[in-house]
Parts: C-alpha cells; structure tokens; sequence
C-alpha cells in the first residue's frame, strides 16, 4: 500500500440549476462526509473540497424560461445548496462556486497552457443554429419528427418513442425548443482534446494500476475503453461560462465539463489562500503524496475517471486521483428519480419538515446506499428505519444506560469492579466489531459499516438485558456498579462509532455524557469515562416518527407528480408493456439471424452504421443507430437478429432492408446488438 501523508476529497459540483434532491445526497454527499469525518477523527491532514457548477447550457435555459439572468439562477441556487448541506451536516472545508473570478482565471490559463501545447486539435463542422435565440443548438434543445416511426417529438440525440438514436440533422421538421423557430446550418469550429492518444496510458493506469476500484466504476471505465476513445470537444458556442482563451474565438466558451473538475482545483486554491496554514493549493495538486478521492454519482463516471484524467496528464504537472467511489442511482418509490416531474424529495424541503433530522435522513440514505447497484428510498422504511433501528437500538441503549447511572448513582460514573467472563467476552466483541467498522470504512463500503456500528449498539442492549442490573440493585449494588461502568463506557464507544454517520447525534450524545475531544483510537477503550465523572441529564436522541408524517410525505409525493403533469411535464420515459398481440400477429413478422460481411460509418451521419447482411439468400443492407456504441470492424463477422421482412425505408438516401435487433440499456440508454448464443447457419429463423 502507497504511503500518504494527505488527503484530498471532493465531492461532485452539482449544478446550480435547481435545489439538491436525496439521489444527489445518496449519490455522492454523504458518503463523502462519512470518509472525510472518518479520516479527521483518524487525524488525518484532510480536505473536502465542493462547490456548485454554475456553467452550463441547463441554466441559460432555465433562466430564458423564468426571464431572469443565468447569474440570478446560479445566486438563487448556489446559496440554496450551499445551506442544504450545512444543514445535512456535509462538512465541506470549503464550499466555492464556478463562476468565481479565481477559478476563470484558473480554468482559463489550464485551456491556454494545453492550447499552447499543441494538446487539442481544431474541427470546423455545421451544426444546428436558433437564429432567433442566436445560439447554436444542443441535441436535446431540438425536436422534430421521427425518420423512422414519425412520432411528432422525437429529440435531436433519440426518439423516445422508437428508441431510435438520432443525430440532430435526422429530424424531419426540426423545431429549436428554445425559441420555437426553425433552426439553420451553421459553420462552427471549436477544439477537441483527442482522447485517443490518451488511451494506451489510461488502458494502463485504470485497467492495470487500479484493479481496487469499486468494479461498477472500473467496469464502466473497461468498456469505455474497450469501445475506443474519440476526439471530445471541449469548447461550446455559448455566451455562458468561461470565454476561450484564443483569438478570434468570440461567442465561444470552455465546455463545462471541461471548466467544472477544474473548480475541484480552484476552490482549493481559494481555500489555501484563505488558510495558508494548510498548506499551499500547489502540495494538495501536485505532490505525489497526496492522495485524491473524487466522490461522484455513476453519470460522471467517464468525466471522472477519463477525461478529467486524460486534462490533468495533457498539463503535466498534477497529481491523478488515488480512487473515485462512485455509486449508482437512488430511486424513489420504486420509481426513477426526475427533476421534470418533480418525483424527488426535495432535501431543503426536507429539513422544513423534519427539523433537527438531519441525521435520520443520512442513516436511511446510508442504509440504502446504491453502492453497488441501483437502491430504492421508500418513506415507510425510512420511518422503519427510523424507529426500529435509531429509536428501538441505539436510542434505546444510550437512554437505558443513562437513566440507570443517573437513578443509582445519581449521573457519576461508577467505578468499575472485577470483570466476569461475560463481561471480558462482550469487550471483546466490541472490539471485533470495530475492526471490522473500520476495514469497511477504510474500503468505502460505508453502508456495511453503518451496520457494523448498530451492531456495537446491539451489544450494549444485550449486554443489559442479559445482566438485568435493575435486578441486581436490591442484593449486589458492586455488580451494578461494573455493569453500568462499561454501559457508560460502551455509550462512549458509540459517540466515536457513529460520528462518521451521524454527527448531529454524536455531538449532542457527547453533551449527556460530557466528553469533549474523541478520537478514532479511543474506540475500543473502556476508559473512556473516569469513576467520578459526572453526566449531564439523560435526553432522548432519536424519536419515533408516526404514521401521520409518513403518510403526508406520501401524499406531498403524490400532489407534486400531480402538478408537474398539468404543468406539461414529459410523460414517465420508462416504457410500459404494450398492449396484448395475438400469436398471429407476432408470426408475420419474419426474424432471421445474418453474418455481418461489412459494416461502415455512414458518411455525415454519425450516429448510423450501414450494415451488408448474409441472410441465408443473398446479401441485404440494412441501416441502424448503434455507430456511438460500436466500431464498424468490430462487428464484422458477428451473427445479428433482424426482421427481414420489414418494408424497405431510405435512411439518409440508403434503402435499409430491415432493421438489426438491438437491447436499449435501462440503466443508460446505450445499445447492445442481440446476437446468438452458438454460431447458425445464416437465415435461421428466430421463433
Ligand atoms: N455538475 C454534473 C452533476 O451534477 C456535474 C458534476 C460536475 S463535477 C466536476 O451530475
Ligand atoms: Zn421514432
């Protein structure tokens, strides 16, 4: 294992679009705060560093929309979010913005230094351009009819209808859905960072060098690699976000996936300036000592682990992220989370209505964390959660141990007689325990240790049912006195236990028993509380939550979806079983499997491939939308499902005879070709 002597953490920019919903906190907040209060009670020289990403084609049009500035959007938003997480306890050492003059600054000379470089290379193409609005259009800014099932609204990049990926010029009819106008081409050039020269290293550093990351990261990573990397613009044609830094290049501006993994940069440079006793921004970037943790949702995965990596190796002089523990999506009542139709629980909202249980929401959100795949939030095991477990175990434990030191020896700490063999045996598993706590947190398995920590508390409740001391208090009051020493002890334990997870509690757990500074090393030691130290008064720490709370949380869901539908949000994207078909009508259409002869890009078109087909018979071509995830060679001499008899359609001026068969990926709308199990002779019948 490398030795560091620092630690870095950082946790994704969210936009400053909109206030901050449970799938973000779940995806890349708390976790974030768990390791890096973890590493502070460790005495680790750590950072956590965010901020909100505050560029972006999202909030131009979210500003447009409400007729403000984008620099209103950003302000309303930056400050919303930025109270949010103080108020969920996510213990940001600095929290900045990217639209700081430090970070412009910085960003700005980053894109200078790989331009002077020679790093990018420069492409001139024609894009989509709103005349009206004057801005050159995003994919999903424009709408238009389907070329293949001529649903009246498909988007620039897909057809939600046929699943169908398009490019923009697919469209017929296209409409900017900025402006309502009828967009026009457009000469635009802007820079590219070639990935592909990046890819020999990355294959190397994320395939061979970093086999430890969590294997949905690494797997991602994988099969981006495997796909082969491409070109990758990084300016845009916006007048929102960083000017690029070149001649003649107005009305152009850094990408924002470019600008924002810099702000991880600058806000720990305004951070250093601030407090030059950390130490200076330079040794937490460029000292090969310093460990970099990137905490991230799995959207960003790519950005994170591939591109950020690839600007940071093309400047030369910075140090890459150690690991990058991402989780996958949270749902929502067994629903996907969506901003458009206002199925979230709205975090700042939240706190209104649950005040002073911040807490709560972190453990549940930790319990179900989607570490490893997608997990689901639901309000009654939040409240099961809650009241079974915070209540009925912890609660509990701490409540009885307290209010029996307070009843028999009046809140002091009574001294600790001879231990018996069950004593000796409930310390030790407590410390079993805490070596496993911390092995789990030390791998970011944080919902495992979370469990590993109630655990501890499931021994102090056992461990006071089995020795009855209520019991004892009439005929052996010295007995009494060692039980409840390590009960008290034991509470102490969990104060630096939970502290990862749960600091709201742990602060006010440590009031009641009146213990100031803990440290990591201090879990596990039964002196934590001298004989003669007096407690405060015992208080509840957690409260059952009733049904009424739930249920109205319920139905606040329920009235918000409600209102984003009369509103005209989009209908749910998750497509629904369709309707019953006889077996007749699945018969008449004719599904063969065919070897690939050749496949190629087609020209101008780059999301289609043009296939040649062996279909038992003869040779077909057949058109399809798959070219972003395959590479033409790649799947020459592969066996592909098709439907044979569909009538012929001209895509781009070629007649397709067909269509191939392919899976669209729920989880991310990329597209597996369906393909046979064991090699057949071309022309099989697929039945
Ligand atoms: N703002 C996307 C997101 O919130 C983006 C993250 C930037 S991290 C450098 O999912
Ligand atoms: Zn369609």
């Amino acid at each position: 294992m490398k030795k560091f002597k620092r630690i870095l953490v950082t946790s994704a920019l969210p936009y400053a679009n909109g206030p901050l919903h449970i799938g973000h906190l779940a995806g890349a907040y708390v976790p974030a705060d768990i390791y890096v209060r973890y590493q502070r009670l460790k005495k680790a020289d750590v950072l956590f560093i965010g901020g909100s990403d505050e560029h972006g084609v999202p909030i131009t049009i979210r500003a447009k929309k409400e007729g403000v500035t984008p620099k209103e959007i950003i302000d309303r938003y930056h400050y919303l979010m930025k109270e949010t997480f103080k108020g969920m306890g996510i213990s940001y050492d600095f929290y900045g913005r990217t639209s700081s003059e430090v970070h412009h600054k910085l960003a700005s000379d980053f894109f200078r230094k790989l331009y002077d470089n020679g790093k990018f290379i420069e492409k001139t193409c024609e894009q989509y351009y709103d005349e009206e609005a004057r801005m050159f259009l995003a994919d999903r800014y424009i709408t238009g009819e389907c070329p293949c099932c001529h649903h009246e609204k498909a988007y620039g990049d897909q057809c939600e209808k046929c699943c169908t990926s398009l490019s923009p010029t697919d469209l017929i009819n296209p409409v900017s859905t900025v402006s309502g106008s009828k967009p026009v081409m457009k000469e635009t050039t802007h820079w590219y960072l070639p990935l592909e020269q990046y890819q020999e290293w990355l294959e190397k550093w994320i395939l061979e060098e970093h086999k430890e990351w969590r294997p949905n990261v690494y797997g991602q990573c994988k099969s981006w690699l495997d796909m082969g990397l491409q070109p990758r613009a990084v300016s845009r044609d916006l007048d929102w976000g960083i000017p690029v830094p070149v001649d003649n290049a107005e009305g152009k501006v850094l990408y924002v996936w470019f600008d924002a993994p810099i702000g991880y940069i600058s806000n720990t440079k305004e951070f250093c300036d601030q407090n030059p006793e950390r130490g200076s921004w330079e040794t937490w970037w460029k000292e090969p000592d310093t460990r970099i943790v990137h905490f991230i949702g799995k959207d960003n995965i790519v950005f994170h682990c591939i591109v950020f990596p690839a600007m940071l190796k093309a400047e030369g002089t910075f140090t890459l992220p150690d690991n990058v523990p991402s989780n996958e999506f949270l749902n929502l009542e067994d629903d996907k989370i969506s901003t458009s139709r206002n199925w979230a629980v709205w975090v700042d909202e939240y706190l209104e209505d649950f005040p002073g249980k911040a807490d709560v929401m972190r453990y549940v959100l930790t319990a179900n964390a989607p570490e490893t795949k997608d997990n689901n939030f639901t309000w009654k095991n939040f409240q099961a959660h809650n009241n079974n477990e915070l209540v009925a175990i912890f609660g509990n434990f701490v409540n009885r141990a307290l209010v029996l030191t307070d009843k028999y020896f009046g809140g002091i700490v009574p001294p600790c007689g001879e231990l018996t063999d069950y004593d000796r045996n409930t310390l030790k598993e407590f410390d079993e325990v805490k070596q496993q706590l911390e092995s789990l947190l030390d791998n970011f398995k944080f919902r495992d240790a979370q469990k590993e920590a109630m655990n501890l508390a499931r021994i102090g409740n056992k461990y006071l049912a089995d020795t009855e001391p209520w019991k004892l208090a009439k005929t052996d009051m010295k007995r009494v006195e060692t039980i409840l020493n390590l009960s008290v002890q034991m509470v102490a334990n969990l104060s630096i236990a939970f502290e990862p997870f749960l600091p709201f509690s742990c602060e006010k757990l440590r009031k009641m028993i009146a213990l100031e500074e803990v440290r990591w090393e201090d879990l596990g030691s039964f002196d934590l509380m001298e004989a003669g130290h007096k407690l405060c008064k015992p208080e509840l720490l957690f409260e059952k939550i009733e049904d009424d709370a739930i249920e109205a949380q319920i139905q606040k869901l329920f009235k918000q979806k409600k209102e984003a539908a009369e509103n005209g949000a989009e209908s749910q994207p998750a497509n629904p079983i369709k309707p019953d078909i006889e077996f007749p009508e699945f018969e008449k259409m004719d599904l063969r499997i065919g070897t690939v002869l050749e496949c190629t890009k087609v020209p101008k078109a780059d999301k289609l491939l043009q296939f040649r087909i062996d279909d038992g018979l003869g040779c077909r071509t057949i058109v399809s939308g798959i070219a972003d995830w395959y590479k033409p060679e790649d799947l020459v001499g592969k066996q592909v499902c098709f439907i044979a008899n569909l009538a012929p359609r001209k895509i781009r001026g070629i007649e397709s005879q067909g269509m191939i068969l392919s899976a669209s990926d729920a989880a991310d709308g990329s597209y597996a070709v369906i393909t046979v199990q064991r090699a057949v002779k071309p022309g099989s019948e697929v039945c």
